[in-house]
């Protein structure tokens, strides 16, 4: 049986998007489109995603590089984050992730504790707080992350947690396609924002 998943970001879930009815914003909001997985994969592909994830902390400091301040405090939509929240955002959620991550690996399907994104997104130092410590630590954070990827047995990509929230049970093979999409949803997000605002020329 076929297996689809949507993306189950406490953020990005469906939740929010029920609630949200500005369905003018989804193709800001998902300029590459939801999450979706089959629910297969094999060494190709586990590579392409680890290749992206591994890529991530470069592509979001390149898609922010030479930013006024006054730029990053522009919602990449009506309504949504500013640049500077999604660059926190990056940080504090991958963080999360990786967290679940490493339970997944040393524990037996453990339940992992949510967190909430918008009031994480809220507090003064996502708001308000310089966007080069998020650069720094993402950039660190996905370098221990990808050794820990590489150093993973066959066996071990069915290693899994549950979500409480959701009751899903997530394997590590599905938080590397949902990272690898996570990775390109956001950056893609201020790449629009900047060619709509005529920062940048690509
Ligand atoms: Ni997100």
């Amino acid at each position: 049986m076929s297996r689809t998943f949507i993306c189950t970001f406490e953020g990005d879930s469906d939740i929010e998007h029920r609630r949200d009815r500005s369905w003018n914003w989804r193709p800001l909001q998902y300029p590459i489109g939801r999450f979706s997985w089959n629910g297969e994969s094999d060494p190709q592909i586990r590579e392409e995603w680890l290749g992206i994830i591994a890529g991530t902390p470069d592509e979001l400091r390149r898609v922010t590089a030479g930013l006024s301040e006054d730029q990053l405090d522009t919602p990449y939509r009506p309504g949504g984050w500013t640049v500077r929240q999604v660059v926190h955002h990056y940080a504090d959620d991958h963080i999360n992730s990786y967290v679940r991550f490493k339970l997944a690996l040393t524990e037996d399907v453990p339940t992992i504790k949510p967190y909430s994104e918008p009031a994480w997104g809220e507090l003064p130092d996502a708001r308000l707080g310089p966007i080069e410590p998020s650069l720094a630590l993402l950039t660190a954070l996905h370098q221990r992350w990808i050794a820990a990827w590489r150093a993973l047995t066959p066996s071990d990509w069915q290693r899994a947690f549950i979500h409480p929230r959701s009751g899903a049970t997530v394997s590590v093979e599905r938080l590397a396609a949902q990272y690898a999409w996570h990775g390109r949803h956001h950056v893609a997000q201020i790449r629009a924002l900047g060619q709509r605002s005529g920062w940048t020329e690509n």
